[in-house]
């Protein structure tokens, strides 16, 4: 697939357009990227079946974007986008990963200080010469040491929302080779691990594939570098940047080697201790007694022999799971499939991509039996936020869509912001019009700990307010979490009955899996959503249930794997 290469591209010119002070250009790109990450199928093989005509018919995809993208396919490189990096050469990429400095900024820095890359950003912040540029002070110079630190700490990991789709295709590729009598991935993907180091398969072959299964792997598209290239052991480094390991193990193996390999190294160093009280000796090769192994071919019967419960991998970071599951309490974790609706996605309505209806034509593909739309509020201009006047009318344009519905219920939400006094940037009247509020934070994200914690909690006591998006803030890899009380906010949730929200975009998860289990233990009610501001993003569902149960979340604790009719119940 060429589509993340291209939607990259795609992004960093929308940072040079943005850059010069381009008018709307920028967000043209930016919505092709956009499209293109979340597109599911392969631009090159919609070029080669329909050419450029049949490019332009991708959503957000003009004939200008269309032209790159075809030189793109054919030349390996885009001449536009040469220029824009010639004329002011800095790494955009690198720079605009720091919390705060955006693509105008950098430019700035660029003119004034010769700043080119983040080595350059961080030798110029540290010798105290931002400071003093017109626009900037001490404090930016401080905050952008603080992103270059937070920048450091999560380098070499990626985020499982790039690494998965990658994951899948390899995983069906290996699937289909009639050499591949069994493949699962292991590590930290399989627990669905916020962020991956490195992606691990295991495979049984068939008698005599190891050799045709080598080949396989090593030369799959996308391969940059070979590590290593064994018999029954392989590594290589993908374009992406991540690195997968694969290994041929024998079929009466494979569970032990399932359950090695799965981790977490701290779950793992536990069920060998297990192993060891009961004078068993548990490794990849399997469950042994003395020279004898007594089982090892399924993960089920490795942990049944240890007198445990088999483990869900997304509770294997020995936080509790392995004393639940020796005592035959581990939860009953929320399913893939339990979720009912989304409520929190965009429409066209603030600038997302989509039509309400082509919105809830995804949901109804998904299976869901509602959906609500929940787009910006004015505050957010650049968002195209709604205001009290655009809400009615868009509720009218909800009314007449449902009543062509059947067996789906569309909802109007919106996702008010929460000002700095707390206060809400819509009036109740509207907000009282709406099935439900969502309330959450987009500016001044930086704020004394009592204050932002007193902010949230006034946005919760508002009657009209029953859902506080990405309660923390946290943005992966970026941004750490707000300062704030989270006991405090848990208490004042549970006392107000308002829903916090687990928010599956990849580079939020937030709340994370820690202050998932908080919240639950708390008893404070949440709802799965994805904040799609794209269609096909409605997908993204899937990490944030995979966080939920890492957070040890059970089907009630969730309120849209409820029917519509109780849904409802939940709303103040
Ligand atoms: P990652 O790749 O950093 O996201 O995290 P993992 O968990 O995938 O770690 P990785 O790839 O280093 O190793 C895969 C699994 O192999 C790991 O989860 C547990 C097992 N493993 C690796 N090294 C050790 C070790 O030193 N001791 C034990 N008991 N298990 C290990
Ligand atoms: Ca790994
Ligand atoms: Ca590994």
């Amino acid at each position: 697939m060429r589509n993340q290469e291209i939607a990259r591209i795609f992004y960093e010119i929308a940072d040079f357009l943005e850059m010069e002070g381009v008018q709307f250009k920028p967000y043209a790109y930016e919505k092709a990227a956009i499209t293109l990450e979340t597109l599911k199928k392969d631009v090159a093989e919609i070029y080669k079946e329909g050419g450029k005509k049949a490019l332009e018919g991708i959503p957000g995809v003009g004939k200008s974007i269309a032209e790159k993208i075809e030189e793109y396919l054919k030349t390996g490189k885009i001449k536009y986008y040469q220029d824009l990096k010639r004329k002011t050469p800095i790494k955009m990429e690198e720079l605009t990963a720091v919390e705060g400095l955006g693509p105008k900024r950098a430019k700035v820095l660029y003119q004034k200080l010769g700043i080119r890359n983040l080595k350059d950003l961080e030798r110029a912040a540290r010798t105290h010469k931002i400071a003093s540029l017109f626009g900037f002070d001490v404090k930016t110079e401080k905050n952008i040491l603080e992103g270059i630190a937070f920048l450091k700490r999560s380098k070499g990991r990626f985020l499982l929302g790039e690494i998965l789709p990658v994951v899948k295709e390899v995983y069906e590729k290996l699937k289909n080779l009639k050499e591949v009598k069994r493949v699962d991935p292991a590590g930290s993907v399989r627990r669905m691990k916020e962020t991956i180091g490195d992606v691990d398969f295991l495979v049984i072959t068939q008698p005599g594939g190891e050799e045709k299964i080598m080949d396989f792997f090593t030369s799959l598209p996308g391969i940059i570098k070979i590590w290593g290239k064994g018999t029954t052991k392989a590594s290589v480094r993908m374009k992406e940047g991540f690195d997968m390991d694969i290994r041929v193990v024998p079929a009466r193996s494979y569970g032990s080697a399932l359950q090695y390999f799965t981790g977490s190294k701290e779950h793992n160093i536990a069920t060998r201790k297990i192993a060891m009280d009961k004078g068993l000796k548990l490794s990849e090769y399997g469950l042994f007694r003395g020279p004898k192994m007594i089982v090892g071919k399924t993960e089920e019967e490795v942990y049944k022999t240890l007198g445990m419960q088999w483990v869900p991998p997304e509770l294997r970071e020995n936080q509790g799971e392995i004393e639940a599951a020796l005592e035959g309490k581990l939860p009953k974790l929320i399913d893939y499939r339990d979720i009912k609706g989304d409520l929190h996605c965009h429409s066209k309505w603030d600038g997302g991509t989509n039509s309400i209806e082509e919105v809830v034509k995804t949901a109804q593909e998904m299976g869901y039996e509602y959906l609500g739309i929940s787009d910006h509020t004015k505050f957010l201009r650049i968002e195209h936020g709604l205001d009290e006047k655009k809400l009615s009318e868009q509720r009218k344009e909800i009314e007449k869509l449902n009543s062509k519905l059947k067996n789906f219920k569309i909802l109007q939400g919106a996702e008010t912001n929460i000002m700095a006094d707390g206060s809400i940037d819509i009036k109740d009247e509207a907000l009282k019009k709406l099935d439900y509020v969502i309330a959450g934070i987009h500016s001044n994200f930086k704020m004394e700990k009592e204050k932002m914690t007193e902010r949230i909690i006034k946005a919760m006591k508002n009657p009209n307010v029953d859902i506080i998006s990405h309660p923390t803030g946290r943005i992966l890899k970026r941004r750490d979490e707000y300062q704030i009380d989270f006991d405090k906010i848990l208490r004042a949730a549970k006392e107000t009955k308002t829903i916090l929200e687990i928010n599956s975009f990849p580079e939020r998860l937030d709340l994370n899996d820690q202050n998932i289990r908080r919240a639950k233990e708390a008893g404070v009610k949440m709802i799965i959503n994805t904040d799609a501001h794209h269609k096909d993003q409605l997908r993204y569902i899937e990490f944030g249930i995979a966080q939920a149960r890492r957070g040890w979340v059970e089907k009630e604790d969730i309120i849209n794997t409820k029917p519509l009719e109780k849904l409802l119940k939940f709303f103040k």
